[in-house]
C-alpha cells in the first residue's frame, strides 16, 4: 500500500499529466475536454503547489462564457473522437466550441480558496473573474429559478447524471426519434459502472431537443419536460453567491444587489426541504412534485450556511450503513446499487464540499467525513468514484478532481491550511 507521501506525488503527477495548457481533463480517453465544475475543483488543487497555474484553470473555464452569461459544462478545446456526444451533436452557440448546458457553479467558492492562499498575487486575477461569475449567477437567476431553488435542465448539468432524483420525469420520456449513436463512454470503462442505454436515449433526446430550440432558454422553459429544483445546483450557487459578494466588498467592487439574491436563493433552498422525507430533496418544477430522494446534494446545505439537525440525522446513518461513505444515495434506499456512478458511490469531490460545511459549521460529523475519504484514496487511489461498501475503485482511473481534493483536503488534518 502507498504512503500518504507517494500518494500526494501521485497526485500532483496527475494534475500535470492530464494539464492540456491551460486547462486539465478529468481522464485520458474517458473524458478529453474541459469540464467545468472539474476544473474548479481542480484549480483548487493547483493552488497547493502553483497559484498562477490555478488561477489560469479558472480563467481557460471563462472563455467559453456564452453572451448571455452562461458557462458550458464541456468546453470541447480539441477535437476528439473519443467522446460523444461531441460538439456537432450540441450545436453549441458560445465563442469556442462547447456544449450548450452548465454545471453546478462552484468557480466563486473555488476561487475564494485559491484567493485565500495568496490574497496579494490573486487580487488582480479575482477583480478580472468576479464580473464574469456574476453574470453567469445572474444567468442562473435570470433562467433557472423555481420559488428561488434552482433547477436543472439536464441530469448532465447537476453533474449528478444517473441520480435517482431524476427517475420518475426520465420515464415520462419518450424518446422517439433519437436515433442510432455510438456511445464511447462503454469503451472505456465497464459499462456496469455506468448509465444505461435507457438513460442515454434520454440524454441524447434532451440535447437533440436543445439543440432544435436552438438553446434559446425561454422556448426551453415552454418545451422542456426535464426541469428539476435540484440541491446540488442550488445549495452551490447559494455559497458561491455568499463568497462572490464578501469578495467583491473586500476588493471594493460594486456588489449593489447581490444581498437580495442572496436572500431569494435562501427562500429557494427552504423550499427544497421536504417535510414528508425530513430532508432536502429534489423538486419537479412543472408537476410540483418530490422525487424523495436523500442524495449526497442534500448534504451540501452546510456549505450553504444551513445547518439542520434532521439532515444531519440521516448522514449520521448512511455514514454508519458503509464503510467509505458518503454513499451518493441512500444506502438504505431501494435503489441504492453501490457501484453504478451516482446511485450509491462515493465522490471524494462531494465529500470534499459536504465536509468543508460541515468543518465550517463545527460538526461533529465533519472529522469522519474526511477520514473516510482519505483512507478511501490512500487504500484505492484516484479513481473517478468508489465502491462506499468496500472501497473498491470504479468508473476512470487517474482522476483529477480526485487527485485535486486528495491535495487541497483529504490528505492534510482538520484546521490545517
Ligand atoms: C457528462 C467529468 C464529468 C463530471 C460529472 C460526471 C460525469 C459526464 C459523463 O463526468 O459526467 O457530463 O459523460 O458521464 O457525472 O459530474 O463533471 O468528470
Amino acid at each position: 500500500m502507498l504512503t500518504q507521501v507517494s500518494r500526494s506525488e501521485e497526485a500532483r503527477n496527475i494534475l500535470l499529466q492530464n494539464d492540456r495548457g491551460g486547462y486539465t481533463i478529468p481522464t485520458a480517453g474517458l473524458y478529453p475536454y474541459q469540464w467545468n465544475w472539474d476544473s474548479a475543483i481542480t484549480a483548487m488543487g493547483f493552488a497547493e503547489f502553483d497559484n498562477v497555474r490555478a488561477w489560469q484553470e479558472l480563467e481557460t473555464l471563462f472563455t467559453g462564457q456564452w453572451d448571455d452569461g452562461m458557462v458550458p459544462h464541456i468546453l470541447f478545446h480539441k477535437p476528439d473522437p473519443g467522446y460523444f456526444p461531441g460538439p456537432d451533436v450540441w450545436g453549441g452557440t458560445g465563442p469556442i466550441p462547447s456544449s450548450s448546458i452548465t454545471q453546478p457553479p462552484v468557480a466563486a467558492t473555488m476561487a475564494r480558496i485559491i484567493w485565500e492562499k495568496d490574497r496579494g498575487a490573486g487580487a488582480d486575477r479575482f477583480k478580472v473573474l468576479l464580473p464574469k461569475l456574476r453574470a453567469w449567477h445572474t444567468w442562473f437567476l435570470s433562467w433557472r429559478l423555481d420559488q428561488g431553488a434552482v433547477c436543472v435542465t439536464h441530469p448532465w448539468e447537476a453533474g449528478r447524471d444517473n441520480a435517482p432524483d431524476w427517475d420518475a420525469v426520465m420515464a415520462r420520456i419518450d424518446p422517439v426519434g433519437v436515433g442510432e449513436y455510438q456511445r464511447r463512454d462503454t469503451s472505456h470503462v465497464d459499462g456496469s459502472m455506468r448509465p444505461t442505454k435507457y438513460d442515454y436515449d434520454r440524454y441524447i433526446w434532451l440535447v437533440q431537443m436543445g439543440n432544435r430550440l436552438k438553446w434559446d432558454q425561454a422556448a426551453l422553459l415552454e418545451e422542456n419536460p426535464f426541469r428539476i429544483a435540484d440541491p446540488t445546483m442550488t445549495f452551490l450557487l447559494l455559497r458561491a453567491h455568499r463568497d462572490l459578494l464578501r469578495t467583491g466588498e473586500e476588493l471594493g467592487l460594486d456588489t449593489s444587489g447581490m444581498a437580495e439574491e442572496i436572500a431569494l436563493l435562501e427562500q429557494g433552498a427552504a423550499s427544497l426541504w421536504n417535510p414528508n422525507l425530513n430532508s432536502y430533496d429534489s423538486r419537479d418544477a412543472k408537476t410540483g412534485e418530490w422525487t424523495g430522494t436523500i442524495s449526497n446534494a442534500s448534504y451540501l446545505c452546510w456549505l450553504a450556511g444551513l445547518d439542520s439537525k434532521e439532515q444531519a440525522e440521516h448522514l449520521e446513518r448512511s455514514l454508519q450503513q458503509v464503510q467509505f461513505g458518503v454513499a451518493s444515495y441512500d444506502p438504505n434506499g431501494e435503489k441504492f446499487d453501490s457501484k453504478r456512478y451516482w446511485r450509491g458511490p462515493t465522490w471524494a469531490f462531494m465529500n470534499f464540499l459536504i465536509g468543508l460545511g460541515l468543518e465550517e459549521h463545527k460538526h461533529s460529523l465533519a472529522s469522519h467525513v474526511r477520514e473516510v475519504t482519505r483512507e478511501v484514496i490512500r487504500q484505492h487511489g484516484f479513481a473517478e468514484y468508489f465502491d462506499p461498501t468496500d472501497g473498491s475503485p470504479a468508473g476512470g482511473q487517474s482522476f483529477t478532481w480526485t487527485a485535486a481534493v486528495w491535495l487541497g483536503w483529504a490528505s492534510k488534518e482538520q484546521g490545517a491550511a
